[in-house]
């Protein structure tokens, strides 16, 4: 199995969470985004939507980070420790990667990367947004009492909300306001340090461009705009 990853991608991180979490022999293909690697014509076959992750396992060669971590569990987690087979606890689970993918990590990412790394800005609409997706997490949390995402163990849903998350402390955003967050977050870390030393990776480069913000002004992109002068 090979995963082609960017090391500071949240959907990339997330995925290396999963094989990691089953234990999986597998080769890491790192992918530079500063180099526009995803954007080549070898890479667009790999990935018609020029995205990092893409697993290629055999035959199959897949983007979308829920979709790797999915596949991962449906073909190697056949006890359904990290998804459950029982349909209930697995809508849970697709529901927080839904959730995440449509909401939490989109707000968060583009409040707290975009500006990182293209010529956005942080708003008080963006703010809004994010803080929107934060309450709602911080609902689903104590609506439950779980004390992870999906349930009261580990499961792939915690693992993109978890590297969505890191996303804030890059950015010194404090997640006091978001007690139940926080402390799920904690907890992760605490519990799973062979994970967290993964994400911790991601972590360190994002605060290094938060106050160092990357020049990519030799980029061409074919959505977002390019900051001509380093910030
Ligand atoms: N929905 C995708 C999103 C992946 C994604 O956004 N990857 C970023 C890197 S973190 C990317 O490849 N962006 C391409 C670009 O901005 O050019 C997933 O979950 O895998």
């Amino acid at each position: 199995m090979k995963l082609y990853s960017v090391s500071d991608g949240p959907p990339s991180l997330a995925c290396r969470l999963g094989l990691k979490a089953l234990n999986l022999d597998y080769e890491l293909i790192n992918v530079d985004f500063g180099k526009g690697e995803h954007m080549t014509d070898e890479y667009e076959k790999l990935n018609p939507q020029k995205e990092i992750p893409v697993l290629v396992d055999d035959d199959l060669v897949i983007g979308e980070s829920n979709a790797i971590l999915q596949y991962i569990c449906d073909k190697y987690d056949t006890a359904g420790k990290f998804y459950p087979k029982n349909p209930a606890s697995r809508a849970i689970v697709n529901h927080r990667l839904c959730f995440n993918l449509a909401m939490y990590y989109r707000n968060i990412s583009e409040y707290t990367l975009a500006p990182i790394f293209f010529d956005y800005e942080r708003t008080p609409l963006g703010l809004k947004k994010m803080k929107i997706a934060l309450d709602v997490f911080e609902k689903y949390l104590t609506q439950t009492n779980y004390s992870f995402a999906a349930g009261d163990s580990l499961t792939i849903a915690d693992f993109p909300l978890i590297t969505a998350t890191l996303c804030l402390e890059a950015i010194n955003f404090s997640l006091v306001p978001w007690p139940k967050i926080d402390k799920w977050y904690h907890n992760f870390k605490l519990k799973y340090p062979e994970l967290w030393e993964i994400a911790a990776g991601g972590l360190k480069e994002l605060s290094y461009f938060e106050k160092n913000p990357p020049d990519l002004s030799h980029m061409i992109h074919p959505i977002h705009p390019i900051r001509k002068i380093p910030k």
